[in-house]
């Protein structure tokens, strides 16, 4: 138990040593906002952008930002962003970012330990997840760790941890909690907070309907949150990015005494605060989006593909890092590809057209198939012409999409055969499909629709 009076603020340097931080990137939630997607993968394993996971905008973030010592929790279906993480980010294990320090990139999986039923072995929350680690903190390697960087995996941004981690500390703080400019709409699923000019947190309340925002709305601008008047008329409140400096010895205190039974650092924790601590809300400038929604997910490739995106992906400075593969350029016969995004890989046959997608590598879209506003995975392998031939010989469909077929407004997860003539537009406009009758392997999702991971749609299929 740590005495009192280290709980009391007092303002820090900035930081020297990666091994001051360390970062514990939350990846297992169950993802239920992004499913289908998350059927068989862990949220932070779900693709984006044709080529890169949502992981890796997190780490990505991490190693621009000189921070090496990282951990990723996970428990849902993890092998995917395990088999990831050790693809691609194997080579942190023996860098030094910022100083001097050693650097890992490790997974912490919820386990079954003794004592624990079978149902408790499953991390219950956020706090809960990083509760069951808190002993690591206790060995040696991390004797040098003065402040814990706690955040998602479900979001698209470019963030310098530094400058976070640089103002927790000249604040004295002993939270910080990111935050970014909202509207009423985005509030009301996201922790909003309200603060005095010094950006102290006086409140925090997690998702809070609109009766409650309606007493929460500050100037933005005025405040230094958002960057001109106009904005901050439209996003007039604080919200929180699920993302949280917090010093280790308070972190340790909070879990393991004041709050012994939080489960989730939002609900549990921060809204219960009452002036005990210092927790500061750090001003983020730039884009940030939670994509932990269908909805939103989808939104975030499109405006990607259209360019009207604030996420910069062709940054020379600040390469997204992903799994480096050895794979062919991706192949365009006569056919047209406007406004899209594609992958490694990827063949594109005489007659299609694609439109305002994202391809992911390794998707196959044979002869005169029109695909506007979708996104396709890709698939796991190359098939060749031989291949295919001869999985059409014996009646089977082979990977990606049949000739002919036209998709709108879709999403086909990965290892997909979509036969040949499939109409897949939802073309009565369902919103939500999963109980209807829709083809196996087909689900509409707030008007999204989506074939499902390794489906296998029928030549001719109609939605
Ligand atoms: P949500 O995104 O709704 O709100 P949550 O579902 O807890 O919160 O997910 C946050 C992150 O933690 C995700 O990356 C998720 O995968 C991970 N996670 C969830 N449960 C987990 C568990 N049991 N074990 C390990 N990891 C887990 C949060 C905050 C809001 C804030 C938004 C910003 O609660 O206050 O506004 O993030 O997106
Ligand atoms: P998912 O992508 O559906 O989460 P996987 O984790 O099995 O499932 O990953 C499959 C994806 O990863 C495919 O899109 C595949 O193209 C790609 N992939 C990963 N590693 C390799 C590799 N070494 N060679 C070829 N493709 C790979």
């Amino acid at each position: 138990q740590q005495p009192q009076q280290q709980l009391k603020p007092y303002a820090r340097p900035p930081v020297k040593s990666s091994e001051e931080i360390v970062a514990m990137i939350l990846g297992g939630g169950p993802g239920t906002d992004l499913w289908p997607l998350t059927n068989s993968r862990a949220e932070p394993a779900v693709p984006f952008a044709g080529l890169f996971r949502l992981i890796d905008v997190p780490l990505s973030n991490c190693i621009h930002s000189g921070i090496s010592n990282i951990y990723v929790l996970t428990q849902y279906n993890a092998t995917s962003l395990n088999r990831h993480l050790s693809r691609a980010y194997q080579f942190l294990n023996n860098v030094t970012l910022i100083g001097h320090g050693s650097g890992f990139v490790e997974t912490l999986a919820a386990s079954q330990r003794p004592g624990l039923e079978s149902k408790e072995a499953w991390y219950q929350g956020t706090a809960d997840a990083v509760r069951r680690y808190l002993y690591l903190f206790d060995e040696a390697k991390h004797e040098g760790c003065e402040d814990v960087l706690i955040m998602a995996a479900d979001q698209l941004y470019r963030m310098d941890y530094t400058q976070l981690l640089n103002y927790h500390r000249a604040k004295g703080a002993d939270v910080t909690i990111a935050t970014t400019p909202a509207d009423e709409e985005h509030a009301t699923h996201l922790g909003v907070l309200t603060v005095d000019r010094g950006c102290n947190v006086l409140e925090f309340h997690e998702k809070p309907p609109r009766t409650q925002l309606a007493t929460m709305s500050i100037d933005t601008h005025e405040y230094g949150f958002a960057d001109t008047a106009e904005e901050a008329v439209s996003k007039p409140f604080v919200a929180s990015m699920g993302m949280y400096v917090i010093k280790r010895k308070v972190l340790q205190e909070l879990l393991s005494t004041r709050f012994p039974k939080a489960v989730d650092f939002s609900r549990d924790i921060l809204a219960l605060m009452h002036g005990e601590l210092k927790i500061v809300a750090y001003p983020h400038h730039g884009y940030w989006e939670d994509v932990g929604s269908l909805k939103d997910y989808y939104a975030a490739q499109m405006a990607l593909a259209a360019d009207t995106s604030r996420l910069q992906l062709f940054d020379r400075e600040a390469p997204l890092f992903s799994e480096a593969r050895v794979l062919p350029p991706s192949k365009v016969y006569g056919a047209s590809v406007a406004d899209s995004l594609v992958g490694d890989a990827c063949r594109v046959e005489r007659g299609s057209v694609v439109k305002n997608s994202v391809i992911g590598s390794c998707a196959y879209i044979e002869k005169d198939c029109f695909v506007k506003d979708s996104i396709i995975f890709g698939a796991d392998t190359i098939d060749t012409t031989e291949s295919r031939a001869e999985e059409v010989a014996r009646g089977a469909i082979p990977l990606g999409l049949g000739h002919n077929t036209r998709l709108e407004r879709a999403i086909v997860d990965s290892n997909a055969r979509i036969g040949p003539n499939c109409v897949l537009v939802n073309k009565e406009g369902i919103r939500d499909g999963r109980n209807s009758n829709l083809p196996k392997g087909i689900v509409i999702k707030d008007g999204i629709l989506v074939v499902m991971r390794g489906a296998v749609i029928p030549a001719g299929t109609q939605v």
